[in-house]
């Protein structure tokens, strides 16, 4: 049986979790492969918002298992505030909440580390969600991290305070105010990895190798957005770890050739949050009603995500670095009421035209070249099949499609599970 993988084709934020629990019902096993609790993946069903953070979006059906991959770092507060969330909801997590022993921790010290950074870098700071994951990954690639499966060996506590306490010394280094009291993070961290203990670490790869042989069907999650990508994202402002196809290999332990389809989500616009080069971003009443009609906040941190014209360039190349077989195209109801849309079709680069991304994306090199097509004024939120859409907004999704060279297979009009629309 093959694994099926889907991913963020821009900044993040593309409705990932939202699709994913609409997904679930073909699947047996839900797998998140990268990234951590700087991801905010939001649900809504029955009236009611969910933002899950570590936690695969499949967990509120009765039968699929979530799987936190190999790829992942947890934070054992964060990751006890969800099961304390969803404990409320009367989810029975215990029986389908499976942790790999090799995914990482992340130290209260990671946290602190994080923001020393960011204040000493001041203006250059990245616009990181300050949840520790850059240092935790550089731990992991640096070969001094603590995993899952160290909690179940009885010295992990001296590993623990080994590591801590170089922290400590890493963050006066940087010469910053941060204020904190490590003994009121500790107790935190201590109680909440204790709760975690409660729930089943496993060789996550072996596991789902065999669940492969007995035909089990998996959807690999990822987090973030392709243009978050460490290698090739927009480098230095990007998260720390691959949030591309590749990512779910190593974040898994799935081999290349049993990757079969490749669901790759955007929006009708673009988005972003924290810093760093946006070639589309809009300044003015346009990029402000996105905001607005899309309510574009960090679903995380609550920050103000910056919005824009749809970028054709920026997509094509996270379609082709993934392998994309299907495209996802989310809240195109957001731009209901524009007479015209506009949408980047290729860069001026330096004074030269170019239809990829250049190495030095910066905003002084790269400016957008738009195509106009036609605006829609209908309401589609409550649209249930594909022959109800104005033509404007079918041309749209032609539009993209011809562009890209993928065909659309889901379009989605809103934030419930129920405004999906499944095109084949
Ligand atoms: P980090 O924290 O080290 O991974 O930050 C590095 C960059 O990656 C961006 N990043 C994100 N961008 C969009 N969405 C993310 N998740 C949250 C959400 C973000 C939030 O769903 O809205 O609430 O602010 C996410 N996580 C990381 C980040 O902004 C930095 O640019
Ligand atoms: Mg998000």
């Amino acid at each position: 049986m093959a694994v099926d993988l889907l991913l963020g084709l821009q900044w993040g934020d593309e409705g990932k979790g939202k699709i994913v629990d609409v997904l679930t019902k073909n699947y047996d096993i839900i797998a998140r492969f990268q990234g951590g609790p700087n991801a905010g993946h939001t649900l809504e069903f029955d009236g009611i918002k969910h933002v899950l953070h570590t936690i695969p979006s499949g967990i509120f059906h009765d039968k699929a298992i979530n799987l936190v991959g190999n790829g992942v770092v947890i934070d054992p507060v964060i990751f006890k505030k969800e099961l304390d969330n969803l404990e409320k909801f009367n989810i029975d997590f215990v029986s389908k909440l499976l942790i790999s022993r090799k995914a990482h921790i992340i130290l209260p010290t990671h946290r602190l580390l994080d923001a020393a950074s960011e204040t000493a870098k001041g203006k250059a700071k990245i616009g990181s969600t300050l949840k520790g994951i850059g240092p935790t990954y550089m731990d992991k690639t640096g070969r001094n991290g603590l995993r899952i499966g160290d909690l179940e060996l009885s010295d992990w506590k001296d590993k623990y305070r080994s590591l801590a306490n170089k922290h400590e010394s890493m963050i006066s280094y940087y010469n910053v105010d941060i204020q904190y009291s490590l003994e009121e993070l500790e107790k935190e961290f201590f109680e909440a990895v204790e709760a975690l203990k409660k729930l089943t670490f496993i060789d996550s790869e072996d596991y789902l190798h065999k669940a492969q042989q007995g035909g089990q069907t998996i959807l690999a999650e990822g987090a973030q957005g392709s243009l978050l990508d460490i290698d090739f994202g927009t480098y230095p402002f990007v998260t720390s770890s691959n949030t591309t196809a590749a990512g779910a290999c190593t974040g898994l332990g799935v081999a290349p050739n049993q990757i079969k389809e490749v669901y790759g989500i955007f929006k009708a616009y673009t988005t972003r949050v924290g810093s760093g080069p946006f070639p589309t971003e809009l300044f003015d009443e346009d990029g402000a009603r996105m905001a607005k009609v899309g309510n574009e906040f960090g679903a995380t941190t609550g920050r103000p995500r910056r919005c824009g014209w749809l970028d054709l360039v920026a997509l094509k190349y996270t379609v082709q670095i993934n392998g994309v077989t299907q495209l996802m195209m989310m809240k195109g109801d957001v731009l209901s009421g524009f007479d015209t849309l506009k949408v980047c079709t290729k860069y001026n680069y330096k004074g030269k035209e170019i239809h990829h991304l250049p190495f030095n994306i910066e905003e002084e090199n790269v400016s957008p070249i738009y195509e106009e097509v036609k605006g829609w004024q209908e309401d589609l939120t409550q649209m249930t099949s594909e022959d109800q859409f104005p033509q404007n907004f079918s041309d749209y999704i032609k539009y993209i499609e011809d562009f890209i060279g993928v065909p659309i297979s889901i379009v989605s009009l809103g934030p419930d599970r129920k405004q999906t629309i499944i095109r084949n």
